[in-house]
């Protein structure tokens, strides 16, 4: 990633295109300084503490406690964070997170929806293996997550885990039970490539790679804001997964717009 001198926009090398063209993700590094990411984290951590003042924010997927040792772990979410702290709109709309994603899926962004994750310590969540593909399919299949990370990410934090170029097999089938994610048997969280971030990096990986995260074991907690963005002319195939703040234009202009309901 370099900085383009004229128009000082972060562009991505060739080697990081094809990386992703390649692998379905690639990691890049110190993409926000350390300094701003915590400023995120601390913003990240006094938002969940408001909101578990008020209500449950524990996000463990069931199929996670089936995993040995996350029998009684937790995940603390926030979704649409934008609704939350301006820190956060600004943030997603943030030429650094945006440009590097207009290098993989042409100049117009749009927000399908965010999500924060707080993995607590000692039994943060783990994620089983799975596509984002099958919780919202889209016809091109532009659609891809931004992992900004606000503090370290190490293998005992739980990082994120891919399977390299597992992208390329397209849609997949996801097995379990009353889950989109895949059978542990066949797909253990060990098996993928751990992609281990410090504060500020930030991972892209498409809709249709193979992730999933262990356990963390450590004793701090791991904060991640996962934006999941696509081209506006790619179009949902189905009605699943809508949310508030969807369609929002975060880079460039949606081509494929019309003007809106009037109203007084
Ligand atoms: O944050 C993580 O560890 C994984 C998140 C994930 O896989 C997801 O939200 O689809």
């Amino acid at each position: 990633m370099t900085t383009d001198a004229s128009t000082r926009r972060l562009v991505l090398s060739d080697e990081e295109v094809n990386r992703y063209r390649e692998d379905g993700y690639v990691l890049l590094r110190g993409v926000f300084p350390r300094d701003e990411a915590d400023l995120f984290r601390r913003e990240a951590h006094e938002l969940i503490g408001r909101l578990q003042r008020r209500q449950s924010v524990d996000a463990t997927w069931g199929s996670a406690r089936e995993i040995k040792g996350a029998e009684d772990t937790r995940l603390l979410h926030c979704h649409n964070v934008q609704f939350h702290s301006a820190l956060f709109t600004r943030l997603l709309t943030d030429p650094r997170l945006v440009d590097p994603v207009a290098d993989l899926i042409g100049p117009n962004v749009q927000l399908h929806h965010d999500k924060l994750f707080i993995k607590p310590p000692e039994k943060g969540s783990p994620f089983p293996m799975h596509q984002d593909y099958p919780f919202f399919p889209h016809e091109k299949h532009t659609v891809l997550a931004a992992i900004i990370h606000f503090d370290d990410a190490p293998l005992e934090k739980g990082c994120v885990r891919l399977l390299r170029g597992s992208h390329k097999l397209g849609p997949v089938e996801h097995l379990t039970e009353g889950s989109y994610h895949l059978p542990l048997d066949e797909h253990p969280i060990e098996e993928a490539e751990p992609a281990e971030a410090r504060a500020g990096d930030v991972l892209i990986f498409s809709y249709l790679t193979i992730h999933g995260s262990a356990v963390n074991t450590s004793d701090e907690a791991r904060t991640t804001l996962l934006v999941q963005m696509r081209a506006p002319d790619d179009f949902p195939t189905n009605e699943a997964h809508r949310s508030r703040g969807q369609g929002m234009m975060l880079r460039g202009i949606d081509p494929t717009a019309s003007a809106g309901a009037a109203s007084s």
